[in-house]
């Protein structure tokens, strides 16, 4: 039985790399680890019915407790019984502070109480504060919530990396105080840049509170994934080994794996989705856009290593079409098989941990130069 919101059970350990296979116990169900959590911002991931997430098995979704603040807001979600009753989604959920989405606003101002913005709805100033995205996130009702963190940007200037360092910890302190809800787990968020020691004291603080998980947060901010790697073989295997870790905001096979690579747990990107939308599918060769003219006749699958819905029923030529005429159709149909790509991608990768041969796996697929993005 489960005791708590959740709880971490670590199955095994590559022989050859930091990379380890786990699973996640939760009140809504069982997260097998590595894990890919498609997106779901809104409380929809875009284009996707919830049939359609069992069938590709997404395990853990998404939601943004900055998002479903402004819309449909705390009122509705309260009424409807939290987010899970709401979308009828009866799987875990996982929601992300707020914090990522209020920085990347043009006007706002950051201060040690908080973050102070205008509504992109109506103007009016908001405060989010360490103490609002926890009561925003414990009416959205996720099984995962996320402290409240400030990510920088890549080109910040290490003062000011040092002083959100110290911010993220004061926030950190204040969302676990905040925060109240049993049957919710909370992850603490390490920040630092790209300064290894600022990575170090950030770690050290972060961790220094008893979360249920922790996140790296901060990467894949713009910056060249050698740096998204020097990173991660920094920070990834100090995290503690007893509770899930999660990169967050990374998506590509390739920093996948690198991440994986580095001892970490739980992934989540908008890619592709958001890539799938714009014609564009993911598959065991690399990205393919189908909305290049050379595709108009084929009557090949997506990819024919994939058991997605519209691997089974559909060729690249008549996806071209739909995508060319911008047909919804289009979008709905590579959003599924992009979303199945990787948590096909990431069943591959378990498998491989679980027979010490994850190096092996990766060197395989990044041999192939398409793989690499
Ligand atoms: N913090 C939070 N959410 C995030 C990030 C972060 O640093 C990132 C960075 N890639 C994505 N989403 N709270
Ligand atoms: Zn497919």
């Amino acid at each position: 039985m489960l005791e708590g919101p959740l709880k971490y059970e670590l199955l095994h350990k590559d022989k050859h790399s930091n990379a380890r296979r786990g699973r996640i116990y939760t009140p809504n169900g069982i997260i097998e680890t590595p894990v890919f959590m498609p997106v779901g911002t809104n409380g929809t991931v875009k284009a996707l019915k919830n049939s359609d997430l069992k069938d590709i098995e997404a395990e853990i979704i998404l939601g943004n407790a900055f998002h479903l603040f402004l819309r449909p807001g705390l009122e509705v979600l309260k009424n409807a019984g939290g987010l899970h009753k709401f979308m009828n989604w009866d799987r875990p959920i996982l929601t992300d502070s707020g914090g990522f989405q209020v920085f990347s606003l043009r006007d706002r101002k950051i201060s040690d109480e908080g973050v102070l913005f205008r509504s992109p709805l109506d103007g009016s100033k908001i405060m989010m504060t360490p103490e609002l995205s926890m009561e925003i996130q414990m009416t959205i009702g996720s099984n995962i919530a996320m402290a409240f963190d400030e990510c920088v940007e890549a080109g910040a200037e290490r003062k000011y990396v040092e002083e959100s360092v110290d911010r993220t910890f004061e926030w950190a302190k204040r969302s676990y105080k905040a925060h109240t809800k049993k049957d919710q787990a909370l992850f603490g968020i390490v920040q630092g840049g790209f300064h290894e020691d600022l990575r170090d004291r950030s770690l050290k603080q972060i961790t220094s509170i008893d979360f249920d998980g922790f996140a790296l947060g901060g990467l894949s901010v713009g910056e060249h994934y050698s740096e998204t790697e020097r990173i991660l073989k920094h920070s990834g295997p100090k995290l503690p080994e007893d509770k899930p870790r999660y990169i967050m905001g990374i998506g590509t096979p390739l920093i996948i794996l690198m991440s994986v690579e580095n001892g970490m747990d739980m992934f989540d990107c908008v890619l592709p989705t958001r890539m799938g939308r714009h014609g564009t599918a993911m598959t065991w060769e690399g990205k393919v856009n189908l909305k290049a003219g050379k595709w108009k006749y084929s009557t090949e699958p997506i990819d024919n290593k994939c058991d997605c819905y519209a691997c089974q029923n559909h060729t690249r030529g008549y996806i071209h079409h739909l995508i060319r005429k911008d047909e919804i159709l289009g979008k709905i149909l590579l959003s599924i098989h992009n979303l199945r790509f990787l948590i096909n991608f990431v069943k591959e990768v378990r498998k491989a941990i679980e027979e010490d041969r994850f190096l092996e796996f990766k060197e395989e697929f990044l041999s192939n130069p398409n793989n690499v993005y």
